[in-house]
């Protein structure tokens, strides 16, 4: 009989072969987490997925789920729904992270797509109505001043690296910092200087814990409705704007979409 070291070393190579032959099929069931059913119904729309009136999620929680094939693609787009008090939608790190758990859970995809919008620093390169590829994301009101738990509070995280879709695609590419938060406490703009931020919203590194908690590649799709190093209100530009994003988000959503249908996660 080998020696438990020889056959362990075994199962290690057998794995990383399953594994590596697995990430170069095609990927088939892609997840989009979506913070406000208004930046989502557009893609909803034109892939053609319904609503499943069955949910998949425990009893009582909002979330949404709409799904359908597009394509070879399986496609799901998740929402944390409205708070059952005020009406208003759960946006913010607390149920993108929940959504992002229990979504991955039944769903297992092959990729996390964040889409939504965001407020963009004019500073680094942002306009009203650009779509960012995020490359890396961070929170900008954790923190924790004392060694190691600074670098824990920042959560500094790579998105999946996709250089094929960003040449194809043309879009413009930035880190992103996430907070619970819509305006900007000065503190904030601090930490969020610090961290390279050209683009500010409130989910992104919350999806991210998690995809890298359960090791799922995520990508982040930004469509910025204000600038927050301009002079106008952001809640006013936000609102303004927010359908003319929501659309270009959509395009950019559908165009990735179309990109990935067909290819493996190494031909991204
Ligand atoms: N700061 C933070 N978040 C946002 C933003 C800004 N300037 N503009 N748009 C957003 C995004 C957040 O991620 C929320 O989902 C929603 O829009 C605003 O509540």
């Amino acid at each position: 009989m080998a020696p438990p070291e020889e056959h362990s070393g075994e199962i290690k190579e057998d794995s990383v072969a399953a594994a590596s032959s697995a990430d170069n099929l095609p990927i088939s069931t892609v997840v989009f987490i979506i913070a406000m059913q208004k930046e989502a119904q557009p893609l909803v729309n034109r892939l053609q997925l319904t609503e499943d009136v069955d949910s998949m999620f425990l009893k009582g929680v909002p979330w949404v789920r709409y799904y359908g094939n597009y394509k070879d693609l399986n496609i799901s787009i998740v929402c944390p729904g409205k708070d059952p008090i005020l009406g208003v939608e759960n946006v913010g790190t607390v149920s993108a992270a929940l959504l992002t758990y229990a979504s991955i859970q039944a769903l297992q995809p092959d990729l996390i797509i964040n889409a939504g919008t965001a407020g963009g620093f004019k500073a680094k390169g942002a306009s009203i109505g650009d779509v960012f590829l995020v490359s890396h994301v961070t929170f900008h009101d954790r923190r924790i001043p004392i060694p190691a738990f600074d670098l824990y509070g920042v959560g500094l995280r790579q998105a999946f690296v996709t250089p094929n879709l960003l040449q194809e695609l043309n879009m413009k590419v930035g880190k992103l910092s996430t907070g619970d938060s819509l305006d900007m406490a000065p503190v904030d703009e601090s930490c969020i200087i610090a961290n390279d931020a050209t683009v500010k919203d409130m989910e992104g590194a919350a999806v991210a814990y998690v995809a890298d908690l359960l090791k799922v590649p995520a990508i982040y799709l930004k469509g910025v409705t204000d600038i927050v190093d301009g002079d106008r209100p952001t809640s006013e530009e936000f609102l303004e704007n927010l359908a003319a994003v929501t659309a270009a988000l959509d395009e950019a959503a559908s165009r990735v979409v179309d990109f990935i249908n067909g290819k493996s996660l190494p031909q991204l």
